[in-house]
């Protein structure tokens, strides 16, 4: 998509600090982040929402999450915990509507979120 933010990431039109890639997907550190460890996970392709992603293409889902975790891992989180958000729709803060995995960590998250 060209007016997509996500899209010109994905495309090096725009520039990230990528962590992570695979076939799939791409793994960048949040602008604004909100723990020491806030890495977004996004698919390669298009998807406005992971409801749209599920529907769509399952397995690309799954390759989302295994990455992740992958990313924790690699960030030394995997073991302490960490948390994966998709926010989806405007109500739970959704503002990129290509879908994007948070991987947050490095510190104590509270329980309900904000
Ligand atoms: P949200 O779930 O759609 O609100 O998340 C969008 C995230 O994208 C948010 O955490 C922003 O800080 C982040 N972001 C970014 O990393 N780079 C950008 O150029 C823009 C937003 I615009």
């Amino acid at each position: 998509m060209t007016d997509c933010l996500f899209c010109k990431i994905v495309s090096g039109d725009v520039p990230a600090k990528i962590v992570r890639e695979s076939a799939g997907t791409v793994a960048f550190r949040d602008i604004n982040p909100q723990a020491p460890t806030h890495v977004l996970v996004i698919p390669r392709d298009h998807h406005p929402t992971v409801a749209e992603l599920a529907a769509s293409d399952a397995g690309l889902l799954a390759e989302l999450v295994r990455e992740a975790h992958q990313v924790a891992a690699d960030e030394g989180i995997a073991e302490t915990g960490y948390r994966v958000v998709f926010n989806t729709g405007a109500q739970a803060g959704q503002t990129v509507f290509h879908v994007h995995a948070h991987l947050l960590g490095g510190r104590g998250l509270n329980w309900p979120p904000g």
